[in-house]
């Protein structure tokens, strides 16, 4: 597959995608977007073991410096309605991948930066990260869900905080609010989400998708979190990993799981 804006890498199992766009800090386009449903494409279409996915951004400044600013004074409101549509179904595919993925958060994570690092399930930053939502400065709202998902991180208040103050904050704030899992050093960000990954690659496949779908459910108003986590919970329970991880277990030694 050729991609103009993003860059995508199969190290066994685990994916590296790489926004591509280091001199405008790896704003995302519509090009981007689309770029990234067709990464996610072929990841999900991958018939090997997928341990998951990693994305980050290329350069040393930034993960996302937002939305691609130069294209939005031709938008209006049909343009806004259908931009913000799409790049939310695209954001919601990552949320609802059945396998981990990680927002390596390598510089500036502003805008619709924060909010596909937001989509994804973990977020571990470097200490060099920003994080700031500045839409209001701009004359716009979040479009790409940040009203939704960041006070599902931080709760409301905090959220309102940031949201109306376009105030950007560093790393070490971003981890007290919860907003991401971990900061490590700048250097050390890729291999610390790697080792993240092969810890979960370990796991039994089927409880890990499972477990990422239930919690997705406990925020989807159509859903009942509750009853998805009693079907689940069944579902395991007939799988042959239940198997292999009790007699794991009992017979003490490390399980191989067949994600079945
Ligand atoms: N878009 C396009 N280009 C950008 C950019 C962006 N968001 N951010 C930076 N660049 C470009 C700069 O224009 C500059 O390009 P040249 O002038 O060299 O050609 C290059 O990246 C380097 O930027 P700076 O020279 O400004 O670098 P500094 O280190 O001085 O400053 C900065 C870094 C991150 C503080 C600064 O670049 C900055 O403030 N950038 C803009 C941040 C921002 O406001 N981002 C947008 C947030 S709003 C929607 C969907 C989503 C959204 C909205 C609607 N619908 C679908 C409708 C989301 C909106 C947002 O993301």
């Amino acid at each position: 597959m050729d991609y103009k804006n993003i860059s995508l890498e199969d190290e066994g199992g685990i994916y590296l995608l790489t926004l591509q766009r280091p001199k405008a800090l790896n704003a995302l386009n519509w090009e981007t977007i689309e770029e990234l449903n067709m990464a996610l494409n072929v990841i999900m279409e991958s018939k090997a073991k997928v341990k998951g996915l990693i994305v980050t951004g290329s350069g040393d400044k930034a993960f996302a410096a937002g939305a691609d600013l130069k294209h939005f004074p031709d938008l209006g409101y049909e343009g806004g309605v259908k931009l913000s549509r799409q790049g939310n179904e695209v954001f919601s595919r990552f949320e609802k991948a059945p396998f981990p993925v990680i927002a390596a958060i390598n510089g500036f994570a502003l805008g619709g930066g924060l909010e596909f690092a937001m989509a994804c399930h973990l977020r571990i930053a470097s200490d060099r990260a920003r994080f700031g939502q500045p839409e209001a400065k701009l004359g716009l709202t979040p479009g790409y869900a940040a009203t939704q998902r960041l006070p599902r991180y931080i709760g409301k208040s905090q959220a309102l905080y940031l949201l109306l103050t376009c105030e950007m904050i560093k790393a070490d704030r971003a981890f007290q609010l919860g907003l991401v899992n971990e900061v490590v050093e700048h250097e050390r960000l890729l291999e610390r989400c790697r080792e993240i990954l092969n810890t979960i690659g370990d796991l039994a496949p089927m409880a890990i998708s499972e477990i990422i779908r239930c919690v997705n459910a406990y925020y989807d108003p159509n859903m009942d979190g509750f009853e998805e986590e009693v079907q689940s919970f069944g579902k395991c329970m007939a799988s042959e990993d239940l198997q292999e991880g009790v007699n794991a277990f009992v017979e003490k030694r490390k399980p191989g799981f067949i994600g079945r």
